[in-house]
């Protein structure tokens, strides 16, 4: 068997199921070794061996689950070929609840109190299986064993254990790194490498790296750790990277919520302020002036100051509404602001719909960007944690996250991938409250135990005495509180 899982491992390598080197993972770091079993269903004898090999394991491990369930999609043809040769009823899970019908995430025939076996190809943090075992456990099946072709040895086999599924790995990344060297497809140096990689870099089932530098003086991979210009190489979306890189050279991480109604005012203050603000954020629709000459000023004095503009409009229709919304009317959004607000309510067609709303062309897309709101800082909010986690998901997966700048949230939980630039509004030195709802924490509060990059301070700055002074104070105050949590 070992020699028969040897020469399967060679063979994974020379089809480039797995590749060493520099890769950018979801989570943002990069890694030195990067999996895609995908290929695989290209090699009918290579299917075959690693449902063989899973298929033999389950006989002499004696396990005796009713039914095997792959982990959509790469596994799903695996599943398939050991359910068949098992004669195993199988059971697949939808990755989304069908929209009309019956809409079950699990089909096939089942009862509550039945056992199933989960088929995987790779797991990293084990969340994907978790997501299946949960859905599975939903409809009364018990989850007793996971069998997955490589565990990266991540932390991902001890996170689905802790729900007592049993898991077993044809292949560890260790055994694959000793056997293409032993073959001399690889060279000690790249055993290192990843081998240092794997050490520093455990994962908890949520996707939040289990911080070995205190540990074991490993890297620490959090968000927060890294500086703005690190996490402008992690973003994918255009303007994330522009805004990280101008907080970093500007040195400053606050933006003025410049909630006046007067255009005249708005400008005054833009002027005033433009010196300490990274980001100058807006509700245009509460200027009871507006016009075309008045945005033409305000743009003029963002690229004499070096801001970025941000309309706070909170998008939160179907796709063709926003779209129209963002592009047309009377305020024309797309046109001059450089970032605006949407809700995650509506789901990922809220960033389709943003996109169609820039003029036509992917160059004039790539200058735009949204923050998706995932909480809010007013007390009673509907929002919980279900929602927020799913507003986040949709702000770092799938294929229009090149648009999505970064999150308006209150907590560093609410997501973990690095490229992503955290808004947190609700910042005022003094009150803790005001008389509608809204709640505020200090600056140091903020970035340090909330994870801010961007402190929104509006009436903290607006109602001062000395304008100028207090955007002054509030962006030393933020920039120290970041500069001391990414030392520490
Ligand atoms: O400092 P304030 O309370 O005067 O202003 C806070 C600003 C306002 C709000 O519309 C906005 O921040 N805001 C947001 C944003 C930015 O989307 C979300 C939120 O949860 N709370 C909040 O106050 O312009």
């Amino acid at each position: 068997m070992s020699d028969e899982r040897k020469t399967l491992a060679i063979k994974l390598y020379e089809i480039n199921a797995f590749k060493f080197g520099d890769f950018k993972m979801k989570v943002g770091i990069n890694s030195p070794v990067y999996f895609d079993l995908r290929v695989i269903v290209s090699y009918p004898q290579v299917m075959k061996t690693v449902s063989d090999l899973i298929a033999a394991h389950i006989k002499e491990q004696q396990l005796t689950a009713k039914h095997v369930c792959g982990v959509p999609y790469t596994a799903l043809p695996l599943a398939t070929l050991v359910a068949v040769q098992q004669n195993t009823p199988m059971l697949v899970r939808r990755k989304e609840a069908k929209d009309y019908g019956t809409k079950k995430l699990i089909e096939g025939l089942y009862n509550a109190g039945d056992t199933c076996l989960i088929v995987e190809d790779v797991i990293t943090s084990g969340s994907s299986v978790l997501d299946t075992v949960r859905d599975l456990e939903k409809e009364g099946i018990v989850v007793t064993d996971a069998v997955v072709v490589v565990d990266r040895e991540q932390g991902g086999a001890a996170n689905i254990a802790k729900q007592k599924v049993r898991v077993h790995s044809l292949f560890t990344l260790s055994f694959l790194l000793n056997t293409l060297h032993e073959a001399g497809k690889i060279k000690h140096d790249t055993v290192d490498a990843v081998a240092r990689y794997i050490a520093a870099s455990q994962i908890n089932s949520d996707g939040s790296f289990v911080n070995p530098q205190k540990k074991d003086g490993g890297n620490d991979f959090s968000r927060t750790k890294l500086s703005y210009e690190q996490r402008a190489t992690l973003a994918k979306s255009e303007l994330a990277k522009q805004l990280f890189n101008l907080m970093a050279s500007k040195k400053t991480n606050l933006c003025l919520a410049a909630d006046l109604t007067q255009s005249e005012e708005i400008l005054n203050i833009a002027d005033i302020c433009g010196p300490y603000i990274c980001v100058l954020k807006t509700h245009i629709d509460i200027v009871e002036d507006f016009s075309e000459a008045f945005v033409k000023n305000l743009r003029a004095l963002a690229d004499k100051h070096n801001f970025l503009l941000m309309e706070d409009r909170k998008f939160a229709d179907i796709g063709n509404t926003v779209s129209l919304q963002y592009g047309k009317g009377i305020y024309k959004v797309a046109n001059w602001a450089d970032l605006i607000t949407a809700h995650a309510i509506t789901g990922r067609s809220i960033l389709q719909g943003l996109k169609a709303g820039v003029a036509d062309t992917t160059a004039e897309v790539r200058k735009r960007g949204v923050f998706l709101l995932a909480e809010l800082s007013n007390s009673g909010t509907l929002i919980d944690v279900k929602y927020s986690e799913a507003a986040s998901k949709i702000a770092t997966e799938g294929a229009d996250i090149d648009f999505v700048a970064g999150v308006v949230c209150q907590s560093v939980k609410c997501f973990d991938f690095p490229g992503l630039i955290q808004l947190t509004p609700g910042v005022k030195i003094d009150d803790a409250s005001d008389q509608l709802g809204q709640q505020y924490q200090t600056p140091e509060h903020v970035v340090k135990e909330r994870g801010a990059d961007i402190g929104v301070v509006g009436r903290g700055i607006l109602q001062a005495k000395s304008v100028e002074k207090a955007a002054a104070l509030y962006r030393d105050r933020l920039w120290a509180a970041y500069t001391d949590r990414i030392a520490k």
